[in-house]
């Protein structure tokens, strides 16, 4: 968590205040989240001149057979990727996404073999094309989806349970991913729809009870977590981490 927090990118919401020292204790309680629903947590080491560098989702896809690297489309945000190439170097073989290609991993939702890329202000065409070629040779489908309204595709739509995806559909039209279920945020909680699926959990942010109690209607188990000082970052709660099991596929 760097203290140059309050210096981050933000593109939908205005900049506001944030309380750094309370940012670094939500954190914290995020990483303790994460250990006690079985994960290792790794952090990164501290990055006091990069204010986005807690948001490690964006600079990295990573899958069982391999881990692309990203190029972030905010120039601000590329000197990120060192890090987190030199941490999953231990667990993966690494790809990069080259000049001219940019690309978030928060734009980056998968679902099984099949990856769908928001087309963003972040991912443009030819960091979705790379990706595409990177992950053809291991059978992965990568589907480009226009959205609107919202830093990341996965601002607006992320996997709650198998086959069952968390919706804003005001920002993503909900029939471009396939037969998949989806059930819609509650109106009034257009931000609420980025959740964490950790497991059979899913880690959601405590300022959206309606689209909770939607949630918990399905029989979806929920840990909430307040990370309001990451939200005035446009930050929530898939873009703090990089989940995936520990052991390469092969
Ligand atoms: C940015 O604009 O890049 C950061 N302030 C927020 C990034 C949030 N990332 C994510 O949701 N994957």
């Amino acid at each position: 968590m760097s203290p140059s927090l309050a210096g981050c990118e933000l593109t939908h919401l205005p900049r506001v205040p944030i309380d750094a020292e309370r940012a670094r204790a939500q954190h914290e309680r995020y990483e303790s989240l994460l250990s006690a629903l079985g994960c290792a947590v790794v952090r990164l080491p501290s990055a006091p001149a990069l204010p986005d560098a807690v948001f490690v989702e964006d600079t990295a896809v990573v899958l069982p057979e391999l881990a692309v690297v990203t190029r972030p489309g905010a120039a601000s945000r590329r000197a990120e990727t060192a890090s987190t190439a030199a941490a999953l170097a231990a667990h993966r073989p690494l790809a990069f996404i080259e000049e001219p290609g940019t690309l978030d991993g928060g734009d980056v939702l998968r679902t099984g073999k099949t990856l769908r890329v928001g087309v963003s202000g972040r991912s443009n065409a030819s960091g979705i094309e790379q990706l595409r070629a990177l992950l053809a040779p291991f059978g992965y489908t990568v589907e480009a989806i226009p959205f609107s309204g919202c830093l990341h595709l996965k601002s607006a739509v992320t996997e709650v349970a198998p086959d069952l995806l968390l919706v804003n559909p005001s920002w993503v039209d909900p029939s471009r991913f396939g037969g998949a279920r989806f059930l819609a945020v509650d109106p009034a909680e257009p931000h609420g729809a980025n959740a964490l699926l950790v497991g059979e959990t899913v880690v959601h942010p405590e300022s959206f009870p309606r689209t909770r109690a939607r949630l918990e209607a399905c029989g979806v188990r929920i840990e909430t977590i307040d990370v309001s000082e990451l939200q005035k970052a446009e930050g929530a709660v898939t873009c703090c981490s990089l989940v995936f099991e520990a052991a390469a596929a092969g």
